[in-house]
């Protein structure tokens, strides 16, 4: 452990270990070696433009623009200095001068919307802790926060950027180290609520068509000092008001819960997305809410990210898409920048089948890694990310059009699209018909799943 150091792990929200600690400068270009970021297509050598994502060319209908609705996390972009559980911050951010006042929270904004200007990404999501810091007293810190959402909404406005969600961050503060709705404090849970509180009102404000809760503490370290059955009423109430609230203020926008299953609690209530529903099942709250499922947060839980999608739009809850992926060889949420065609495909196929977006949108909750921390990178990293699900759009599109799968998998099924099937899909079977009638057929024949036949060819089409 020599030269090791005691360190805190790097918080998504509004904790920085600076490099650089140039004071704020008054620049009006934040990015002065990036263009701004355009379509060049395939045969393209510019590291600083997109080789596939073609935004006004349309797929299946629709402008890839429109299919994706790509947002940046302000946490990453903005406030991820790049440390690690081993270290310090590497990221270099010449603008911050890296205090937690309001003027340095202000000075963050024009950085921010010159980063979706030049990289044409529409759409951004952030936790309140990210763009104003604490304050004195929670009055204080509301204060400032609303300043910060003022100076957003005219960026908004002059820029046409749009908010995706937000929310608040109820797991990077101290008093949040037991949970904030799960809290055994109630005095906990009223700073949490006060906190959800001014969250929608800035995300209602920003005509943020979405808000999302990420239980990032709503769990447990260990069984031996909890009543799980409390927490999780007390989360369900918490829910319960925000809901309450949104229909008082007239917020019609929609709610998501973002499935995790530990890190940094042992074990996260709202673990995956089976999990999220039968919670919001069971305490009248799936009206109310849809599922925000992230890339990394699936491989955690153990399941493919298809796997996480089917069974969320399955329900009718697929909300919105944190993309990012994991890496296979490390065990916890390491937000990279999704890269992989196979699994855009994957990703994109759904969301074609499901017919894309209403209220949510591709979020890239990814950050680049520790090595990576020039400002230029942060361009490589969303570009990279862009042009992988365009590849995965064109992919599913085709796919799609083509209809091998689908007609597959109906073919597969269809033993119960008349006879027997029929009549056990419709209800109107029981044990004893089917005993009189298994009684009289030859024993059942299986025809072959072709797996590896069919893993052939979506290899085809990559
Ligand atoms: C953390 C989560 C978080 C949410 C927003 O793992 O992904 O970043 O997206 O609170
Ligand atoms: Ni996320
Ligand atoms: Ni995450």
């Amino acid at each position: 452990m020599d030269g090791r150091k005691d360190f805190l792990l790097p918080s998504p929200c509004g904790r920085v270990n600076l490099a650089s600690n140039n004071h704020n400068q008054t620049m009006s270009e934040y990015f002065p070696n990036v263009p701004k970021i355009k379509y060049e297509g395939a045969g393209s050598d510019n590291p600083f433009a997109f080789h596939h994502y073609n935004p006004d060319e349309v797929i299946a209908g629709k402008t890839m623009r429109d299919h994706m609705r790509f947002g940046a996390a302000y946490w990453h972009c903005m406030r991820n200095g790049l440390g690690d559980p081993f270290g310090d911050g590497t990221a270099q951010m010449p603008w911050d001068n890296g205090e937690e006042t309001l003027e340095n929270a202000l000075a963050r904004v024009p950085v921010f919307f010159e980063f979706l200007d030049k990289i044409d990404i529409d759409y951004y999501c952030f936790h309140d802790r990210d763009i104003s810091p604490e304050g004195e007293s929670l009055s204080h810190t509301h204060e400032m926060f609303h300043k910060v959402v003022d100076e957003l909404e005219t960026y908004q406005n002059n820029s046409g950027k749009k908010l995706l969600w937000g929310t608040a961050c109820l797991f990077g503060h101290p008093r949040y180290a037991h949970g904030a709705s799960t809290s055994p404090s109630a005095d906990v849970f009223a700073y949490g609520a006060s906190q959800v509180k001014n969250a929608i009102d800035a995300t209602h404000r920003l005509g943020g068509p979405g808000y999302t809760f990420w239980g990032g503490r709503e769990g447990y370290g260990s069984l031996i000092n909890t009543n799980m059955k409390r927490e999780v009423d007390h989360l369900a109430a918490f829910l319960h008001m925000a809901v309450d609230y949104a229909k008082k203020i007239g917020y019609t926008g929609q709610f998501y819960i973002e499935p995790k299953p530990r890190e940094p609690s042992t074990h996260q209530y709202d673990s995956d997305s089976a999990a999220c529903l039968n919670f919001l099942r069971e305490y009248g709250l799936l009206d109310h809410f849809k599922l925000n499922i992230e890339t990394n947060h699936a491989t955690l839980a153990g399941h493919t990210m298809e796997h996480e999608l089917e069974v969320a739009m399955n329900a009718g809850a697929l909300g919105s898409i944190d993309a990012n992926r994991g890496d296979e060889l490390l065990g916890w949420d390491t937000d990279q920048f999704p890269t992989n065609i196979y699994g855009t495909t994957n990703v994109m196929l759904r969301l074609l089948k499901m017919g894309g977006f209403t209220t949510g949108g591709l979020n890239f909750d990814a950050k680049r890694r520790r090595e990576s921390h020039e400002p230029e990178d942060l361009f490589h990293a969303h570009i990279g990310g862009m042009d992988a699900f365009a590849r995965g759009l064109k992919i599913a599109a085709k796919i799609i059009e083509d209809g091998k799968f689908d007609e597959f998998v109906k073919n597969r099924y269809s033993s119960y699209d008349s006879g027997v099937g029929s009549k056990i899909e419709s209800g109107s079977a029981s044990l004893e018909s089917l005993d009189r009638y298994a009684l009289e057929i030859a024993p059942p024949q299986l025809a072959s799943g072709r797996q590896e036949r069919l893993e052939n060819l979506l290899n085809d089409y990559l």
